[in-house]
């Protein structure tokens, strides 16, 4: 079996997307698709993101038929343990390599995910907007007791996905400290879960994002753990979405103001929003590399054919 893969980079975070050779989800909306994926073929995420072909690392996306007619396509993230309702450094990645593919042009473009639909602008120097899905703040400062720490506070956002986001977690955020950032953010999340304290419709919260002081001219530095224990090396699309929305319920940026986010490798994304009803929609720019062209062989005869899982 071979699926046709196009890998990129955005803001040096990678995205691995199958363009071909997945299985037939069965149409319906993309949520559904994910189901069906999820419940039945979850071979595909493992295959293509975990080792020996990915690494803890990549982002995984399939792309799907959208139900609205109105997208260009529909696309379902997936990272080495399971799916992610959106994908904003994935989405910037996906146009880069639809461009790259000749299948879009210069122009706004819609694409469904499992959480709704999404636009993405291609622009003439190759950079991409996305309009996210609608992102909110759901509770503020929340107390989590950590071992050996004490008491931090953070705020559960939904930017795509549930985010808690810390400010008074006195790490240092230098790329030399990953180790220290992981271990520190993963006990944060094993915390969330051990005191019940999930985003609503008890929803996971499986991205930890602590913030500092950014270099100069960019707004707010940060460190993003995603759920497998990896940290994003871009700014986070979908976390920079939960932070805007933090942002705006504190009355600490107004609408259409740009904010620039800082990844802890230094790359970065420019932001705004504008209101909608209860919640944001986030804009997020930035730029992503098509890196690799090619086909994953999956041969029967490999015992590792489907990842080490
Ligand atoms: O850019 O939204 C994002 C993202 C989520 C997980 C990794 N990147």
């Amino acid at each position: 079996m071979r699926l046709a893969i196009v890998d990129s980079h955005t803001a040096g975070e990678p995205t691995r997307i199958v363009i071909a050779g997945g299985p037939d989800l069965g149409g319906g909306t993309v949520a559904q698709q994910r189901d069906v994926l999820t419940q039945h073929h979850d071979w595909l995420r493992s295959a293509v993101v975990n080792e020996p072909r990915g690494s803890d690392v990549l982002v995984g996306a399939l792309l799907c038929p959208p139900s609205d007619q109105r997208c260009c396509t529909g696309v379902i993230f997936f990272n080495n343990v399971g799916y992610l309702g959106m994908c904003g450094h994935g989405t910037i990645g996906l146009v880069a390599t639809l461009a790259h593919l000749g299948n879009i042009e210069v122009g706004e473009h819609l694409i469904e995910t499992p959480v709704g639909i999404v636009s993405a602008t291609l622009h003439a120097d190759g950079q991409a907007t996305i309009e996210n899905v609608p992102s909110y703040r759901y509770r503020a400062n929340v107390p989590v007791d950590l071992p050996n720490h004490g008491r931090i506070h953070g705020d559960i956002a939904w930017g795509g996905n549930w985010f808690f986001l810390v400010n008074d977690h006195g790490q240092d955020l230098q790329l030399a400290n990953v180790e220290q950032l992981t271990a520190f953010s993963w006990q944060i999340r094993q915390a969330l879960e051990a005191a019940g304290i999930t985003g609503a419709d008890n929803g996971l919260i499986d991205h930890i994002e602590l913030f500092g002081a950014a270099a100069e001219g960019a707004n707010s530095r940060s460190f993003v753990l995603c759920p497998g224990k990896a940290y994003d090396r871009s700014p986070c699309g979908t976390g920079t979405s939960a932070k805007l929305a933090c942002l705006a319920a504190d009355g600490k940026l107004a609408p259409n103001t740009p904010w620039v986010q800082e990844s802890i490798i230094g790359s970065r994304f420019q932001a705004e929003y504008h209101h909608h009803e209860q919640a944001i929609i986030p804009k997020i720019t930035g730029s992503a590399f098509v890196t690799l062209e090619g086909q994953l062989i999956l041969h029967e005869a490999d015992p590792f054919r489907w990842g080490i899982q």
